[in-house]
Formats: C-alpha cells, structure tokens, sequence
C-alpha cells in the first residue's frame, strides 16, 4: 500500500515554495521522494529557504520567475522542461492577502490579489499542462482556502480568488482528466504561518475566534498539510478528480459555538 504514496522519480513544481505552507507541503513531497522545484519571486528568501531544503536532505532546485507574467512563466516552464526535466506534479500555491474593507479597497489592490490568487494559477497550469497533456500524465494541485466557501470581513479580494480557483480547479479537472490529469484542490483552514502572524496574535479577538470556532480547538500546524498533498500528488488519488479538499480542523464541519460551551 505504502507503494502507491511514494514519489520516488517525479518532480514536483511548487509555486511560493519558498516560506510558510508552501515549504511545508513541499517538504511532504520531498520526504514522500520527491524532487523539488521550488517556485519564488525573492532571491533572499530562495537562498534560505534552499539551505534548509538541503538541511533536510531534499533534492530540491530553484525557479525564481514571477507566476503573473505569462511570459516569464512559458519561458521558466520550458526551461525546467529541458534542463531539469519533465514536470509531473504542480502545486499551485503562492498567494498574497490583503485585508482592506471593501469600501476602502483600491481596484488595483483588489487587481493585484487576484492576479496572484487566481490568475497566476492559470497561467502556470496552462503552461505546465501543454506537456502533461502531451505525456498524458500529471498532478496539479490547487492551494484554496476556507475563504472558496465562506466569506469573512476585509478578505474580500481574496475570498473573490479563492471561490474562482475552486471553480477554476474543477474546471480544469473536466477539460484534463482525459489526458490521465489530476487537478484537485486542497483549502486549507487556520494555520500558524507568517500570513495569520496579524491575526493569531494573543489576545487578539480573532484570535481567540478561531480557537473556538475550529471543533480541533487550534491553529493548524503546517505540517498537518503533509499527507493531503502526498495523497493528491501520488497514485493513490489517480481517480479523483476536481476534489478540493479542506484540512480545516472540521471548520466547515460545524455551525461553531459559544465561547462559554466545552
Ligand atoms: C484571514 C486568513 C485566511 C487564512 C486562510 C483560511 O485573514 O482570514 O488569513 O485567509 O489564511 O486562507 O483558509
């Protein structure tokens, strides 16, 4: 059974791999035997982040390209083709958040979250799919979030991304699953990364919010991602198509209860 987990010989794509649950999802797959390309936009950030890769013992390479500009990500796409080799899993991952009320939300504010939250994904997908479609075999995973089904004050560029790229997921899931293609989703619910640090804060009322409002009772830890990708990443999910998948502490599970209730 384990067999059909194991990684060994593929590469794995992942984009804003170099922080947070892109690391950590990244990790999964390298541990499951994965070689890694770690997608990121700052060369500070990728030299780190490549070091403790290599702490790690991953085999792991950089790709430093910006995933909104469809240029850059065909010729980085090819490139990773020709020199590295063929890619057989993407993981769709790098996103930005801005929290803002709606009537003080800039339109380029609310143009630059979905770039990166929605139209990014497009464009990598489109770019690493034309040779998965010509192999007729790939993995692509989409990183979604608890904002794809449920709305929450000041996230609403992101919410407005994070309901498309469900859709754009099942979307690509029906035009690729012919080609041996499984494009899934994951949505993660609240996690301890740098993103929710402003929100996570002790003290903070959100904070508290979400402790009471996840039946786990916490934040999620990043590592908790692991298995969710390894799974959609490997064999074992060769018939499951346009699924996302929230690893959310039963968030969605429940209506919530009062603070004062066990
Ligand atoms: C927020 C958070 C969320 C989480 C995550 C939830 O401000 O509500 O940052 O966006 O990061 O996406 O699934």
């Amino acid at each position: 059974m384990t067999d059909l987990f194991n990684l060994k010989g593929k590469r794995a794509l992942i984009t804003g791999g170099t922080h947070g649950l892109g690391m950590a999802m990244a990790k999964g797959l390298g541990k499951a035997g994965a070689q890694l390309i770690i997608n990121g936009h700052s060369e500070g950030r990728m030299e780190n982040a490549l070091a403790e890769y290599k702490r790690e013992g991953l085999n792991v390479s950089s790709a430093l390209f910006n995933v909104t500009n469809d240029a850059e990500v065909k010729a980085s796409v090819d490139k990773i083709e020709k020199e590295i080799g063929p890619i057989d899993i993407l993981v769709n991952n790098a996103g930005i958040i801005k929290r803002i009320p709606i009537l003080d939300m800039d339109v380029t504010d609310f143009r630059e979250v979905i770039d990166v939250d929605l139209v990014a994904p497009f464009i990598v997908s489109k770019h690493v799919g034309r040779h998965m479609v010509q192999r007729k075999a790939g993995k692509i995973i989409n990183i979604c979030s608890m904002m794809s089904e449920l709305g929450r004050n000041t996230v609403t560029a992101y919410a407005a991304a994070k309901g498309g790229l469900k859709m754009l997921t099942k979307n690509m899931a029906t035009e690729w699953a012919k080609h041996n293609i499984q494009v899934n989703g994951i949505g993660p619910g609240y996690f301890a990364t740098d993103q929710t640090a402003p929100i996570r804060v002790d003290g903070h009322p959100f904070n508290e919010f979400i402790i009471n409002r996840t039946p786990a009772g916490r934040w999620g830890n990043p590592d908790d991602l692991a298995g969710t990708i390894v799974f959609l990443a490997s064999g074992a999910s060769d018939f499951v198509n346009g699924q996302i998948i929230y690893v959310d502490g039963g968030i969605l599970a429940t209506i919530g209860k009062p603070s004062n209730e066990v």
